[in-house]
Formats: C-alpha cells, sequence, structure tokens
C-alpha cells in the first residue's frame, strides 16, 4: 500500500500506525502549497481535496479520512493489537477517533496554525482548550493509553499534540498529557516515525527557503 503524507501533518498519525503494524508500505510526500508529490504528480489526482493522509490499497482502492485509514491498518494486523477486538472497546476507540479529529484537530489545532486565521477565530478556538484538554487528561488518569492499551487513537493523539509546541496550547497544566506524549515517544516506533517526519519537515521548510519564525507550525 502506499501513504500519502506531508510532514508532521495529522498522517503521522497513519505512518505510526503502518510502522507499529509492520505494514509494507510506500510513503509518498505531498508538499503541502503546491499539493504535488516530490516528483511533480498532481496529489489532487488521488485525493481531490488535497488533504493528506490518502492510502492506496495494493488492489487500488484509495482511502480517504484518518480515522477511516487507521482503523484499516489496524485492522489488517489484527495480531498487531492496533485495535481493540471487544465490541464496547472498539466504539470507545472510535469515540477517541471521532473526539480527536473534531475537538481537537479541526475545532481547537487548526485555526492556530492557520496563518490566515484571524485573531478573534483563533482566540475563540483557544478558548476551548481548556475544556477539550481536560477531558483528555481526565481519561488518561491512572492509564497508560486512552483505551488502557495502546491503538491507533493514541497514535492520532500524539500527532495532534505535537502541534502546541508551535501553537499556544499550553499543556503544562496537564501532567499527566506530558507525561502520555514522552510515554508515546518512548515506544520505538513512534519515535522512529517522528524523527523521519522531523527531518522531513526542516527540509520542507528549506525547500521553500522559509526561514522558520518561532511560530513556525507544520501543515495542520
Ligand atoms: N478530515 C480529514 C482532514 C485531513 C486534514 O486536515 N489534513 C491536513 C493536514 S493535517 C491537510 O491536508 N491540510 C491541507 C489543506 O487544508 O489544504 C482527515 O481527517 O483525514
Amino acid at each position: 500500500m502506499k501513504l500519502y503524507f506531508s510532514p508532521l501533518a495529522c498522517s503521522l498519525a497513519s505512518r505510526i500506525a503502518c510502522y507499529e503494524a509492520g505494514a509494507e508500505a510506500s510513503f509518498i510526500e505531498i508538499d503541502p502549497p503546491t499539493k504535488k508529490t516530490l516528483d511533480g504528480l498532481d496529489y489532487r489526482s488521488v485525493s481531490a481535496l488535497g488533504l493528506v493522509p490518502a492510502l492506496v490499497t495494493d488492489a487500488g482502492d484509495t482511502i480517504l479520512e484518518n480515522a477511516a485509514i487507521l482503523q484499516h491498518i489496524a485492522e489488517l494486523y489484527p495480531a498487531r493489537r492496533l485495535i481493540p477486538l471487544e465490541p464496547l472497546a472498539r466504539t470507545r476507540m472510535r469515540q477517541w477517533l471521532s473526539f480527536i479529529g473534531t475537538e481537537l484537530h479541526k475545532a481547537l489545532y487548526v485555526p492556530l496554525l492557520d496563518r490566515k486565521a484571524p485573531d478573534a477565530v483563533k482566540a475563540y478556538a483557544l478558548s476551548k482548550a481548556e475544556s477539550r484538554l481536560g477531558w483528555v487528561a481526565q481519561n488518561l488518569e491512572g492509564r497508560d493509553y486512552l483505551l488502557g492499551e495502546f491503538s491507533v487513537a493514541d497514535a492520532y493523539l500524539f500527532a495532534v499534540l505535537n502541534w502546541s509546541s508551535v501553537t499556544p496550547v499550553d499543556l503544562s497544566p496537564w501532567p499527566v498529557i506530558k507525561a502520555y506524549q514522552a510515554r508515546l515517544h518512548a515506544r520505538p516506533e513512534v519515535a522512529r516515525a517522528f524523527a523521519h517526519e522531523r527531518e522531513l519537515y526542516s527540509r520542507e521548510l528549506a525547500r521553500h527557503r522559509v526561514v522558520a519564525p518561532p511560530s513556525a507550525a507544520p501543515l495542520p
């Protein structure tokens, strides 16, 4: 399969899922400003909206939406236990994927990362941080991962929480979240995925001759 991604974007979660699953995958980088692969293919021919990630299966089917891709990878490799077997736990995992995608990714971080978002929009988004992150923290009390065991929901949350460092989202009121980030980063496959994309992100900045200001942010 082929995973289309941009460095440090939400597609990092799908790369982590591939690594954790031991999946045989090739990774195709999309340059965010041009929406082209590095060898010039128009990515809109894969994903009409130009959003990463997209997964193209060996049979040639294209799957869009991070939450769907994460579940697809997890289900292809059941032995890696990246998705719970028990129905209620599986539903809880979907609950988290939905929460992370809507309440955190799109409602909180995207407006903060978007240089074109008006200040009032950023302030409104930031006003959601305390309740949303407080809810995450409450659910991490006494647990190593969102569902107790690692799942692809943790991969998604890791990718999204990483944007805190380049936005005004302050995680320091929630040591349990900071400890969770460190725990995830201590997983060898998470660390490998993150280190690789950080390197690619530096190259992306260099390619566009961007001198990274303190607020330089990866694509949300
Ligand atoms: N609903 C989509 C959203 C994906 C998304 O927002 N991807 C961002 C990167 S994190 C993107 O490609 N942004 C480019 C753009 O908005 O043009 C999903 O969950 O996969």
